[in-house]
């Protein structure tokens, strides 16, 4: 479905939910990232792209209850006028894909709530109420299409798609390097997450046809161009996540810090790998390993988007299989699922259509992204599927994306 047939689909739904047709509707997209996995917390580079699947929201005033109502006492009244108060100030989101809504009341402080999904728009509306922004009362409709917990940053673009729809409702846009910061850290407060700045900022500054070149530290952006139609990206979800994630992301930050100041810098983007050998003897084996890896990566995408603007498919192919193995072996953030995805890519080989092929996003489990030739998809999806169910008796569940475009108003 593309983004009007999507935004349609969200009004009906709305209209369903509420009756009436939205006043506003927003898309924030959801994210691959072709190079540079673990870099973000080390200050390095990144190269990620929007993809065409997205967080969607449709919003109205609330209607108040619809039809005229009979009160018989002076308490129905008083009950009635404070219910539409509370109406007033409380954002209501129902999700297409849970089924207890989230009641945000916007005249209080915003804390966490038990019911986690809802914990994502919280953050954000908090963030926009310490600016003095507040959307006050709507009745939402949430739809996204990014899939679930699979590495391509559905909880980035459910927070950038808040942001958008207050925008959009208060006519207050905000810097979007500060609205992308501002969804990071409804991320780290509210949802408990430590990540890093690339799943924001892909997801408010993407570009069509474009990869964006992030400077972690500076927090610049550069568009890699990448509309050339013979190849394309190849998106493959292995349809596992493994619990352990969460705890290791933390414990990859902090051994990625502790490394650093054994070099005595402020974070691994300084680092080189002389001076890491250097000091091999002065750290723990693992940590060693972790910053091996960081120092190789950011070195790798800086190449990658090199590669990519001269077009130079095989040697961008080379790099992502690199920082695959990187992954796998220094960073051990990969899992046997991903492993066997990126086997059967690097089997097919360049004769078959495949460029390269890396996991993408946290890791383990989640997504491979494979750089393939566009007048081979169907084949390399074929093998793909085929060769993943051999090894390990499951589905994957594959698809392509142009690079799309961030975060957009579509109505209001
Ligand atoms: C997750 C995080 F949210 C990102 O910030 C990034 O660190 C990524 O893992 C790994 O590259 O998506």
């Amino acid at each position: 479905m593309n983004l009007p047939e999507l935004s349609a689909h969200v009004a009906r739904e709305f209209e369903k939910a509420f009756g009436g047709s939205p006043r506003w509707i927003v898309a924030a997209p959801g994210r691959v990232n072709v190079i540079g996995e673990h870099i973000d917390y080390n200050d390095g580079f990144v190269l990620p792209m929007a993809i065409e699947y997205y967080a969607v929201m449709a919003a109205d005033r609330p209607s108040g209850g619809g039809a005229t109502q009979q009160f018989h006492s002076t308490a129905e009244v008083v009950r009635a006028v404070l219910r539409l108060k509370l109406n007033e100030a409380t954002l209501h989101i129902r999700s297409t894909a849970e089924s207890e809504a989230a009641d945000i009341d916007t005249s209080k402080p915003i804390t966490t709530s038990p019911l986690k999904w809802s914990n994502y728009p919280r953050g954000v509306v908090a963030g926009f109420a310490a600016r003095g922004i507040n959307p006050g009362g709507l009745d939402v409709l949430l739809h996204s299409t990014v899939p679930l917990g699979s590495g391509l940053s559905s909880s980035a673009a459910l927070e950038v798609c808040t942001a958008t729809l207050i925008e959009a409702v208060t006519g207050k846009k905000i810097d979007p390097v500060e609205k992308a910061v501002l969804c990071q850290k409804a991320e780290h407060e509210f949802a408990g997450v430590p990540c890093g700045i690339m799943d924001q900022f892909i997801s408010v500054m993407g570009r069509e046809n474009h990869l964006l070149l992030l400077d972690c530290r500076s927090r610049k952006t550069e568009l890699v161009p990448m509309r050339d139609p013979s190849v394309g990206l190849l998106i493959a979800n292995t349809n596992v996540k493994h619990e352990l994630g969460s705890g290791q992301y933390a414990r990859r930050r902090a051994q990625c810090e502790a490394a650093a100041k054994i070099l005595g810098l402020p974070s691994l983007r300084d680092a080189s790998a002389a001076a890491l050998e250097k000091n091999k003897g002065n750290m723990d084996g693992e940590v060693f390993r972790r910053a091996r890896h960081v120092i190789g990566e950011i070195d790798r995408t800086v190449q990658a988007a090199e590669a990519i603007r001269a077009s130079n498919w095989p040697k961008t192919g080379e790099l992502m299989y690199a920082s695959h193995r990187s992954l796998r072996d220094d960073y051990e953030v990969s899992c046997a699922e991903l492993d066997a995805l990126v086997e059967i890519a690097e089997s097919i080989g360049l004769s078959g259509g495949v460029y390269g092929c890396r996991m993408t996003g946290g890791g383990f489990g989640g997504c491979t992204v494979a750089l393939v030739k566009s007048d081979s998809v169907a084949a390399i999806t074929n093998k793909l599927a085929a060769g993943y169910k051999e090894k390990t008796g499951l589905d994957a569940t594959i698809f392509g994306s142009r690079p799309a475009a961030g975060a957009t108003v579509i109505k209001g």
